[in-house]
């Protein structure tokens, strides 16, 4: 026998062996769940030796690492990755085959881990990727959310959201750490013996962890993404449960475990609730206790902790963080305050990732007073040092201070979390060229002039080994075969294809690979929404929360445009197209969910039109999430990153679609702008106005009036949805949108760049009827896409930021 076919005997062993051990059934009973669970033991056995020889080795090096906190990891599935990264991918599908299993079907099979809203918390999960591959000492440290985001389902139209239970049946990637808890303490109040401080505080819950493996790709490292679950103290339930009061035994339970029981679903904008508070600093408390654990127990003193300890915040989530650091050690190790202030600022930093003022967070002086009394003395006391300091700057200018303080002090008094991050540590950074120029510039201008050199930029980027070997088996196939397989750890190796645009027959087995990942596209639209469309149209797609900023109104407007200039001119040489939205929308956010009933309900008119045909079909994909995206990604042609140029931070679905071979159309915003500079101008469709131009505007009195009386199609279009040609049965269902651009200001400048959007989608029409042409600048995008990669992300926070070498 050869050794890749013992080493898939001996698997196939392993998981009949999992299958009757673990599992409970007999190999010839198994479905594909438990084939499922079977495979994943199998994985997790391998993994975990891995693990501990990781572990083994960062401790004794006594490694400096990178504690990566937030709130959100989007992990989606971990059965592929984890096959992959052990390299028995094609072992596991021989073993499952034999149970007349594909692989596919089995790995289906696992819940997505969907602990983030969208781009931040999958961002994240990314950045955990990479970190294990560059073989960088690190942990994620999380909340382990007994529910994640929101399932979305569709009915008549509308969004429904149910809850996401994905813990119901277990998960086998974890490791539940028995012995591994701390007591986690809020309200009450503080008392000052002399120098010292003592926290009474009035309650206390137990954070106990929850490892979840995350394996490297061409290395034996595995890193830890440790969760924290939130349990009431055994104490409390004795009590209770003698005095024979379950009922009221139960109350006090939940009143403590909900803090880990869901994830907030609002993507930018903070919920502002006082459970979200403690939220925050139940997870942060856990995560320093436990660092600083590690580190007396490696170093033996706190006062090397900078030297050995990077603490990354991502966003202002874990922002308080700063103050407890500095509540543990002084008043926990009797540190001195200058000594711990040094230490704090050298070991975080923070990355902002938006600049939108509504979703900067911040928390009332009086409910901080009543959650963290402690963590409230501490911030008022960084605040005079910090603005005693920022006087001498500036001497007599009120109004700098009142911008650089950490309490907002217009009308209610409120901690800005924002600001605390930014004291609180050495570098902060943006997420995209534009994004932190715009910082600097605009939101946290007057920290750069005190600061400036605290202020960078960390261009965003995605894992490859998801993103494009996962997710798009045939183009990697076609990579490994075209350039070689090492693109998967060195994405920069994709630049190899740029001397194949003009070879005929890789043109044609990449058109190939294309048509038949739209084809699996096609047939998942079918069975999500019963909507047959042709693998032969354009598809263009729109994937990503639905939020106003991204304006996927837009795209409809643009929709609803060409379907009137179709019946308009029903013989011209139409290029088929298939619009393709996705995305949840905030269950409290009424013009998200108008927007995606309104999609619905034009997708009924346009796909029952008997005079559309294939010319045009409108469809929206329910319940994005990770693994859906998986199959999008892949099928797309044409890329909508639409957002009004100086709203999106950076985007990542955009650097999704364009490594997957989809053109972008897209403003200048975000990571678009370094996309195109890297792809080339002729190979992106570019429209709208820029940053400055939106700005001018905005200040020189914008008249969104002045574009609907100008521009026929226009204003039939939005008299088409305001007049109820959409929604007959209640003709003014969308009035409140269209008054929202008419009457409203129109926020996000729809009708200044309907003009030339609906123009940028005539030329992405020519270039289509060109496929040679079309598939060329489609290679020429993939060939440039990898400084994408989250590998030179992370390299390049880790040499610039976090101080670790990286073997990038
Ligand atoms: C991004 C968020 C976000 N920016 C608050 N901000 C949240 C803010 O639950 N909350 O309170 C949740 C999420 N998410 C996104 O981050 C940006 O909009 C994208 O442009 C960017 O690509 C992504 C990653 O940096």
């Amino acid at each position: 026998m050869s050794t890749t076919s013992t080493a898939s005997a001996s698997l196939r062993a392993a998981i009949d062996e999992q299958l009757l051990k673990t599992v409970g059934v007999s190999a010839q009973d198994a479905t594909q769940t438990d084939l499922m669970k079977a495979v994943a033991q199998v994985a997790r056995a391998q993994l975990s030796q891995r693990w501990v020889e990781t572990q083994a080795h960062d401790r004794s090096s006594q490694a400096r690492r990178v504690y990566y906190l937030s709130m959100e990891f989007l992990i989606g599935r971990t059965m592929s990755n984890a096959l992959a990264a052990l390299g028995i991918t094609d072992a596991a599908a021989k073993g499952v085959s034999e149970h007349a299993h594909t692989l596919e079907e089995v790995c289906d099979r696992e819940p997505d881990a969907a602990l983030g809203n969208g781009g931040l918390g999958r961002l994240a999960a990314c950045f955990l990727d990479s970190m294990a591959t560059l073989d960088l000492p690190s942990f994620g440290y999380g909340i382990r959310y007994e529910y994640g985001m929101f399932a979305q389902d569709i009915v008549r139209g509308t969004q429904v959201e149910y809850p996401d239970p994905w813990l119901a049946d277990g998960t086998p990637w974890e490791f539940p750490r028995a012995d591994i808890s701390f007591p986690v303490r809020f309200g009450g109040w503080v008392e000052h013996l002399g120098e010292r401080a003592v926290w009474r505080h009035s309650a206390e819950v137990a954070a106990k962890a929850y490892d979840m493996v995350i394996p490297g790709h061409a290395t034996d490292k595995v890193s830890t993404l440790r969760l924290w679950k939130a349990v009431a103290p055994a104490h409390l339930d004795l009590a209770a449960f003698n005095t024979g009061d379950y009922g009221r035994a139960a109350q006090v339970k939940n009143e403590f475990e909900n803090i880990s029981w869901v994830l907030y679903p609002n993507d930018s904008t903070p919920a502002g609730r006082e459970l979200r508070l403690r939220q925050e600093y139940f997870f942060v408390a856990a995560s320093v206790q436990d660092i600083l654990q590690r580190h007396i127990l490696e170093h033996g003193t706190l006062a090397n902790l900078h030297e050995k300890v990077a603490m990354h915040l991502n966003d202002t989530h874990p922002a308080i963080a700063v103050a407890e650091l500095m509540r543990v050690l002084c008043d926990e190790h009797s540190m001195p305050w200058a000594q711990a202030w040094e230490i704090c600022k050298n070991t975080f930093s923070y990355t902002n990732h938006t600049l939108m003022p509504e979703a900067l967070e911040t928390w009332p002086v009086a409910l901080m007073q009543h959650v963290l009394p402690r963590h409230l003395e501490i911030i008022f006391r960084i605040n005079a040092e910090f603005l005693e300091m920022a006087a001498k700057f500036r001497p007599g200018d009120n109004g700098f201070l009142a911008r650089l303080s950490l309490i907002d002090e217009a009308g209610e008094r409120r901690v800005r979390m924002a600001n605390l991050s930014i004291v609180g540590s050495h570098k902060v950074n943006g997420v995209s060229a534009l994004h932190s120029d715009l910082l600097v510039e605009t939101i946290f201008a007057d920290f750069a002039a005190l600061w400036p050199d605290r202020f960078t930029n960390m261009t965003n980027g995605v894992t490859p080994r998801r993103w494009l070997s996962q997710a798009n088996p045939g183009l990697a196939s076609l990579l490994d075969e075209t350039i070689g397989s090492e693109w998967r750890i060195k994405l920069d190796k994709l630049k190899l294809l740029e001397s194949k645009v003009d070879d005929a027959a890789f043109r044609d087995a990449f058109k190939a690979v294309k048509r038949s990942n739209k084809a699996r596209l096609a047939a998942h639209i079918e069975r999500s929404t019963g909507i047959k469309v042709s693998p032969d149209s354009l598809f263009d797609v729109q994937v990503k929360r639905i939020h106003e900023y991204k304006r996927q109104l837009l795209n409809v407007l643009h929709v609803i445009t060409r379907y009137q200039d179709i019946l308009a001119n029903p013989n011209a040489d139409w290029v088929p197209r298939v619009t393709i939205f996705a995305g949840k929308a905030a269950s409290s956010y009424v013009a998200a969910k108008s927007i995606i009933r309104l999609i619905h309900d034009v997708g009924s008119v346009i796909n029952n039109d008997p005079r559309i045909g294939d010319k045009l079909k409108l469809v929206f994909i329910p319940n994005y999430g990770v693994s859906v995206a998986e199959i999008i990604m892949p099928g797309a042609d044409l890329s909508e990153q639409i957002s009004t140029a100086g709203t999106e931070a950076s985007g990542t679905g955009n650097m999704k679609l364009a490594l997957n071979g989809a053109l972008t159309i897209g403003t200048d915003d975000g990571a678009n702008i370094e996309i195109r500079q890297n792809v080339g101008d002729d190979n992106i469709f570019i429209f709208g106005l820029r940053t400055p131009e939106v700005l001018a505007l905005k200040r020189g009195g914008y008249q969104p009036m002045r574009h609907y009386e100008g521009n026929r199609s226009l204003k039939a279009v939005l008299d088409a949805i305001s007049g109820g040609q959409f929604s007959p049965e209640e003709p003014g269902r969308y009035r409140p949108l269209v008054d929202a651009l008419l009457w409203g200001g129109d926020h996000y400048m729809l009708l200044a760049d309907y003009e030339s959007y609906v123009a940028t989608q005539a030329k992405v029409d020519s270039l289509y009827r060109q496929s040679d042409e079309w598939a060329k600048r489609a290679i020429i995008n993939v060939a440039n896409m990898g400084v994408f990669s989250s590998d030179r992300t992370i390299a390049q926070y880790a040499k610039e930021i976090w101080g670790i070498p990286t073997k990038a």
